[in-house]
């Protein structure tokens, strides 16, 4: 058993059972002409995080445990893009659009891509999913079951949007969730802010969270 100093008191695991998840590191969020830009997004604040990210990743695979991948994107046809998404606002280009890295948020595209700092290794799993929830309509609950975690550490963008809502899917679904706060970003500081403290209130209602360092720490001595 391993422990991580963490908020709001700590998170014990077994090394056996637990998993990262980075959460949408990819291009349509962090770089100018993405998807995140097109909604009026000042991006450069998620690629601040690449080094704390990677510095998670590399923990992970250091101590020999599993790193799950996820990707928020759409097939070429959009048939799983639901109009209501597609639809949504007044951005300066829409989902499936050419913009500058090529059709925004599409599977396969330069633009949706990882980023190449935090790129999958071989054998890492990745999902691909349409929804801001990893677990919607893709098969990240048969895999995680399939390979026995039940504890997952989580980072990657946006906080309050795809990570809040992944945690939320997991921690209904009985996994114990810790978030790493310096390994995650949203393009608003105060729903970061509120984020976090919304996971840990309530003796934990959503899960934990715990800086890279308390968690590299943790798996470390696990
Ligand atoms: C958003 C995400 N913000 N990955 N996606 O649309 O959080």
């Amino acid at each position: 058993m391993g422990s991580i100093v963490a908020e709001p008191f700590a998170f014990s695991f077994d090394r056996k059972s637990i998993a990262l998840i980075v959460i949408d590191m990819q291009r349509d969020f962090a770089m100018p002409g993405g998807f995140g830009e097109s909604l009026g997004n000042d991006v450069s604040r998620i690629t601040a995080i690449v080094p704390a990210v990677r510095a998670l990743i590399d923990a992970f695979r250091a101590a020999g445990l599993p790193v799950i991948h996820t990707m928020e994107c759409h097939r070429p046809d959009l048939s799983d893009c639901p109009p209501a998404k597609l639809n949504r606002g007044t951005p300066s280009l829409r989902i499936g659009d050419k913009g500058p890295m090529g059709r925004i948020l599409i599977a396969g595209e330069h633009g949706t891509a990882i980023l190449d700092e935090l790129a999958p290794m071989v054998g890492e799993i990745v999902i691909e999913k349409p929804g801001k929830g990893a677990f919607y309509a893709t098969p990240l609950g048969e895999i995680l079951k399939q390979m026995g975690i039940r504890q997952l550490v989580f980072a990657g963008v946006t906080t309050e949007v795809c990570v809040q809502t992944t945690m939320r899917e997991a921690n209904d679904r009985g996994y114990d969730c810790i978030l790493a706060e310096d390994a995650t970003e949203s393009y608003f500081p105060e729903f970061k802010a509120a984020t976090i403290a919304m996971i840990r209130a309530q003796g934990a209602i959503v899960g934990w969270t715990a800086p890279v360092s308390a968690i590299a720490e943790g798996l470390t001595h696990a």
